[in-house]
């Protein structure tokens, strides 16, 4: 039985010796000191000893348990730091070698020209107001002086979901419904996407952006609309800028008009950009119809505004010389970068 444990020890120690990783060392701890392995099959078979010889051969057992204990141990540690190194020599960091290149977004044209227009009608006090993109009809047409008959609603033809509900044609219900909450006076503009069963061409899209303004307050008259928006539009493009109100025709506004301003190109000479007029349409406002406050609950013998839309896509390719809106959708970063 001597023997049979010198041999167990001494083959112990040396597969230990020769184990070339923690893997294989586990496996030597297993065969020798594992539920069946080769010192716990030997501590069974004891009882071939004669029982005075059994305390003595038990303690030699321990003992050799210990030392093989002690040296898997030992070589764990040794396994371990050689591991360590090998994965400090392979992970090398060249401090020298150049950064990635980190890709940053860049913002679209779209939304750099409605940051810059809610920043000036925010400096006169105006509020931003946003509201559903799927609207009534109510809201969309009727309160704005569209009823069903009315010839309007060819121009705005849009996207039904059913008879009532529809694909806003512009921001004009987000202002009704502020209208309709009845907390006056109101400054707001209302910047959101809209929609037109339109064809894609250079300056049509059926999915584009508006921002209309609405003011509402006692003695507000058609000198406020016009020192806003020549306001407006000095900001926009330059201190230069003249304004000029053309008469127009709006279903919600009355009397409307058409806001063209001088070229910001040539200076109003005429050029290419203007098509030789010296003059860009920009935007259209009006009086807020007194049927329109009516049917928004406001009293029209009390309270009077205006209010103006701007086509968000119309400033972008002016302010930026886009000549195709197409461009502004395909999502081209080359494209988009440049702004
Ligand atoms: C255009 C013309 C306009 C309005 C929008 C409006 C809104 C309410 C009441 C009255 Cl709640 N009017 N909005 C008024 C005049 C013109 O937009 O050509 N936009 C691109």
């Amino acid at each position: 039985m001597k023997d049979r444990l010198q041999a167990i020890s001494e083959t112990a120690l040396a597969q230990i010796k020769q184990a070339s990783g923690l893997d294989q060392l586990n496996d030597v701890r297993v065969d020798f000191l594992g539920k069946k392995g080769q010192l716990t099959a030997l501590l069974k078979s004891m009882k071939e000893l004669a029982p005075e010889d059994r305390p003595a051969f038990g303690q030699l057992v321990n003992q050799t348990r210990e030392q093989i204990e002690a040296a898997l141990e030992e070589k764990k540690q040794l396994l371990k730091q050689a591991a360590l190194e090998q994965q400090l020599k392979e992970e090398v960091i060249d401090v020298t070698l150049p950064a990635k290149k980190n890709n940053v977004g860049h913002r679209h044209p779209n939304t750099i020209a409605r940051e810059e227009v809610e920043r000036i009608f925010i400096g006169m006090g105006y509020e931003v107001m946003e509201g559903p993109e799927i609207e009534y009809d109510e809201y969309n047409f009727e309160k704005l002086n569209i009823p069903a008959d009315h010839p309007a609603k060819d121009e705005q033809d849009t996207f039904y979901i059913s008879k009532e509900i529809l694909l806003r044609t512009q921001t004009s219900p987000v202002q009704a419904r502020a209208m309709e909450k009845g907390k006056l006076p109101i400054r707001m503009i209302a910047p959101g996407r809209v929609f037109r069963s339109d064809e894609v061409d250079a300056t049509h899209s059926p999915s584009f952006h508006q921002i209309e303004g609405l003011v509402i307050d006692k003695n507000v008259t058609f000198a406020d609309l016009k020192g806003t928006l020549e306001q407006f539009a000095k900001e926009l493009f330059g201190e230069e800028t003249k304004t000029k109100f053309r008469p127009h025709h709006f279903p919600f506004t009355e009397p409307s008009a058409e806001v063209d301003v001088s070229c910001f190109k040539c200076g109003g000479k005429g050029c290419r950009f203007c098509k030789g007029s010296g003059w860009i349409e920009i935007l259209g406002c009006g009086m807020v119809h007194p049927h329109v406050l009516e049917m928004c609950g406001i009293d029209p013998t009390v309270y009077t505004g205006f209010a103006f839309g701007v086509g968000l896509e119309r400033i972008a390719l002016l302010k930026y010389e886009i000549d195709d809106m197409r461009l502004l959708y395909e999502n081209d970063v080359r494209f988009l970068k440049q702004f």
